[in-house]
This record gives C-alpha cells, sequence and structure tokens, in this order.
C-alpha cells in the first residue's frame, strides 16, 4: 500500500509559468521519458507501462499496458494511436486543464505510445467545444514538430510519428470508443459491436489503441521517474495519482490530484468542506453514469475495487457532493434528461428508455407522479440494462436504481404531498 492524500505528481507543471511552451516544458523534464524511450525496444515500454499498473482514466479503469499488449502487430496493416479527448462525462473537467496547461505532456506521450505499438501516426480526437485545449494542442504540436519530437526522424532515431487533432462536434456518445472511430473516419459516430474489439479491428479496420488523455499524459512521467516513484501512491490494485474533478456544494471545488486510495471524506475537507450550513446528503463517485453513494459511504477509500464494494464505479474521478439542501429526484432527473438527450438512438432500451424514464421522473418531482411510478421506474430501469448496445444505456439507470435504493423515502414524499418537500421544482399540473 502507498501512501494516500493530496500529491503532485501529473499537475507537476501547472504551477509553473510558461510551462505550456516547449521551451519551460524542456526545463522541467519534458520529453526525458521521450528520450528514453527511443532507447527501448516497443515491449519493454509496454512492460514499464504494465509494472507501472497504469489504469485507464476515461471510466472503465482497464489496464493501460495490457490494452496496448492486445493490439495486433502482426496484420500487415498500419497500427493508430488514437487519444480520447472527447471529456463529455457530466462532472468531468480534468482532461481538459491538462491539455490547456501542459499540453506538452499529451503530445510526449502520444509518441511514446506510438514507438510503443510500431505505429506512426496518431490523433487526438478533441471535444470540439473545447476551443482552448485545441489551440494549445496545435501550437505544442507546431512546436514538437520544430524541434524534432515529432516528423520523420524523431530527435535523428530514424523513427517516424506524425500526430493530427481532429475536431468532435460535441456529442456525447463520441466519447464511446467505436463511436469516437466511426466520427474519426467521417460517419455519424454510433457504436460498433465488440467484439472485434479496436485492438484488432479499429480506426480503418486497422489495430487501433484507444486511450484517455489522463491515461497517456501518465505514461512520459512513468518512464522519467520510474515504476517505484509512480507506485509510491496508491494501492496494489490501483495504484498511481489521480486527477480529480471535484464539483458540488463545497467551498472550494476544482480540479485537485490525490493519490488513490484517499478517503472521500479526506478529499472533501481538502475542498474546504461543505458550503456553509449545509451537511453532505450523498456523493456521486466518478460522474453522472455512476451509481450514487449516501453519505453514510464517505469514508470509502477511494480505488476502484473499494468504491466498487461500496456499491459504484470510480468512472472518470469525477466526485460530485450533493447536501442535504439538494433534491435526490431533481438530480436523477437532470442526469437523466442528459442521457435521454444524448442517446445516439441505435438501439431500442435506451432510445424509447430514455424518454420514458424523463417522463416518469418529471412527473414525479412536479408532483403529479403515482406510488406505482417508482416500481415503473425499476421496470424500465431492468429493461435497459445489459440490454443496451454500448454503456451509455447501462450509465443512464445508475442514478435512478441507486436513487431508488438510497432514498426511496423521498421519492414517495414528492409523492405522497404532490410536490417537491425541498421545494426545488415547483408543483406543476399535468
Ligand atoms: C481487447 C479485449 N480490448 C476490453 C478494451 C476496450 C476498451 C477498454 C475498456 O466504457 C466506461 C463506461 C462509461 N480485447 C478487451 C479490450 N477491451 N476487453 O478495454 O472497455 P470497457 O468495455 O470495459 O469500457 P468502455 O467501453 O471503454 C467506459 C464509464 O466508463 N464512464 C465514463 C464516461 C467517460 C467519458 C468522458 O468524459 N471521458 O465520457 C463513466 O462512468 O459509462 O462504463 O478500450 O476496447 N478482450
Ligand atoms: Fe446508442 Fe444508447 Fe444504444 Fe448506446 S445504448 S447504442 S447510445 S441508443
Amino acid at each position: 500500500m502507498g501512501t494516500t492524500g493530496p500529491c503532485v505528481a501529473l499537475s507537476e507543471r501547472y504551477a509553473i509559468e510558461g510551462a505550456d511552451g516547449i521551451d519551460v516544458y524542456e526545463q522541467h523534464g519534458g520529453y526525458v521519458g521521450l528520450r528514453k524511450a527511443l532507447e527501448m525496444q516497443p515491449s519493454e515500454i509496454i512492460d514499464v507501462v504494465k509494472e507501472a499498473g497504469v489504469r485507464g482514466r476515461g471510466g472503465a479503469g482497464f489496464p493501460t499496458g495490457m490494452k496496448w499488449s492486445f493490439v495486433a502487430q502482426d496484420t500487415g496493416k498500419p497500427v493508430y494511436i488514437v487519444c480520447n479527448a472527447d471529456e463529455g462525462e457530466p462532472g468531468t473537467f480534468k482532461d481538459r486543464e491538462l491539455m490547456e496547461r501542459d499540453p506538452h505532456q499529451l503530445v510526449e506521450g502520444m509518441v511514446v505510445g506510438g514507438l510503443a505499438l510500431n505505429s506512426v501516426q496518431g490523433y487526438i480526437y478533441l471535444r470540439g467545444e473545447f476551443a482552448h485545449a485545441g489551440r494549445q494542442l496545435t501550437r505544442a504540436i507546431r512546436e514538437a514538430y520544430a524541434k524534432g519530437y515529432l516528423g520523420a526522424d524523431i530527435l535523428g532515431s530514424g523513427k517516424r510519428f506524425d500526430l493530427t487533432v481532429h475536431r468532435g462536434a460535441g456529442a456525447y456518445i463520441c466519447g464511446e470508443e467505436t463511436a469516437l472511430l466511426d466520427s474519426l473516419e467521417g460517419r455519424r459516430g454510433q457504436p460498433r459491436l465488440r467484439p472485434p474489439f479496436p485492438a484488432t479491428h479499429g480506426l480503418y479496420g486497422c489495430p487501433t489503441t484507444v486511450n484517455n488523455v489522463e491515461s497517456i499524459s501518465s505514461v512520459p512521467f512513468i518512464l522519467r521517474h520510474g515504476v517505484d516513484w509512480y507506485r509510491q501512491w496508491g494501492t496494489e490494485k490501483s495504484p498511481g495519482p489521480k486527477l480529480m474533478c471535484i464539483s458540488g456544494e463545497l467551498q472550494r471545488p476544482g480540479n485537485y490530484e490525490f493519490a488513490l486510495g484517499t478517503p472521500v471524506s479526506e478529499m472533501i475537507d481538502a475542498c474546504g468542506g461543505m458550503l456553509e450550513g449545509r451537511a453532505l446528503k450523498f456523493f456521486c463517485p466518478g460522474g453522472s453514469s455512476t451509481p450514487l453513494l449516501p453519505a453514510s459511504k464517505a469514508d470509502v477509500a477511494y480505488t476502484y475495487e473499494d468504491i466498487m464494494e461500496a456499491g459504484s464505479m470510480l468512472g472518470t474521478g469525477a466526485l460530485m457532493i450533493y447536501s442535504d439542501q439538494t433534491c435526490v429526484v431533481d438530480t436523477v432527473l437532470r442526469f437523466t434528461e442528459f442521457y435521454e438527450h444524448e442517446s445516439c438512438g441505435k438501439c431500442t432500451p435506451c432510445r424509447e428508455g430514455g424518454y420514458w424514464l424523463s417522463q416518469v421522473l418529471r412527473r414525479i418531482e412536479t408532483g403529479n407522479g403515482r406510488m406505482e411510478d417508482l416500481d415503473l421506474l425499476q421496470d424500465i430501469c431492468d429493461n435497459i440494462l445489459g440490454r443496451s448496445f454500448c454503456a451509455l444505456g447501462d450509465g443512464m439507470t445508475s442514478s435512478i436504481t441507486s436513487g431508488l435504493e438510497y432514498f426511496r423515502d423521498e421519492f414517495e414524499a414528492h409523492i405522497r404531498e404532490a410536490r417537491c418537500p425541498l421545494g426545488t421544482t415547483e408543483p406543476r399540473r399535468d
């Protein structure tokens, strides 16, 4: 078990003025990892990432080194490395800051990934709304070409890697890796059937890895500082530092960096605690797709395994904090309206279910609900979970089923009193 608590790793250059430019980046350890990678065999780079135990920071926590080792090398087809920078999960805002403040870290990680996978072309699929991050990345890539870190002959090694930023158009579903690849190919972004996974059939049908911004940005400093340095934080199954997006009814919400294994309650304290006069009621540990947990579970250690045992998921590291002044039905309704709007429409359970879930939740919140609606909500969720084509459908049900599990009384009070007991939404006759 490594140490827990606040730490400075991926965000180490945030406080340094000018670190978004290549000269200052180089003065503070920039491109050292790449220089080391150039002296290593591709399989050695993958072994280092495996030993560090980096787990994917885009939501699923899949081991990054293992994902890289799955990428087929013997097909005769080109291999692609794609960075998923389509950060769209409600509550998540860490990747944007990473790209804005330290864009070279991602560029360097992409080149190292290219060397590890024998890939000569990488893409950063960037959420279209991230205008400043787009400018920062474009400038960083231009600077990296000028200094020979990108291009046909990286630092005279004879190895090639080119990198392109592709801007999306703001659809949440394009954060799903196969929808992202369809969008990158110029088609409407809709998920593909998996398997086959992108590792064998990805971009243009070629072997591809798709990794989150934070996962790829971790690689240069693991090479620079070593595996033990990375594993000084966290637990055996959840090693390393984690960028945390902590939002909600707190004194100082924002992006923080913590060692994995830090209790949620300690993170809340580090944000200055709850807003004056408010007490913690529930929290969403990893974004709106992860089941919410009641205040009684706030001492849970923030690791993939502990959060799962507590009944939720670590997700993207988007910890959302809610107080006793917040209506759980209203919160769940807002999440559900988001998924209803963002459903790509490809499969029936999600397309139709999202519409009906919003309708039923809205009538409860506005004082028009019936007691049977609670079973109806559960029934619709049961018909979506595990029956949808991709994880968006499953994610849509998380806050509803967990809300009903922990706060059924509050749902019932809305129906009995024919209004929101907290007065969040004015009663309205349907
Ligand atoms: C080769 C196998 N590759 C799995 C790869 C797979 C993918 C990765 C994880 O969803 C979750 C979702 C959201 N051979 C493989 C294999 N892979 N088996 O491993 O795959 P998977 O299916 O476990 O997850 P996913 O489809 O990547 C991600 C949740 O994250 N989420 C996050 C949303 C995040 C954003 C954002 O803003 N960044 O939108 C939040 O909870 O619901 O459950 O690469 O190819 N046998
Ligand atoms: Fe599209 Fe929703 Fe089906 Fe995913 S679950 S394919 S987002 S309709």
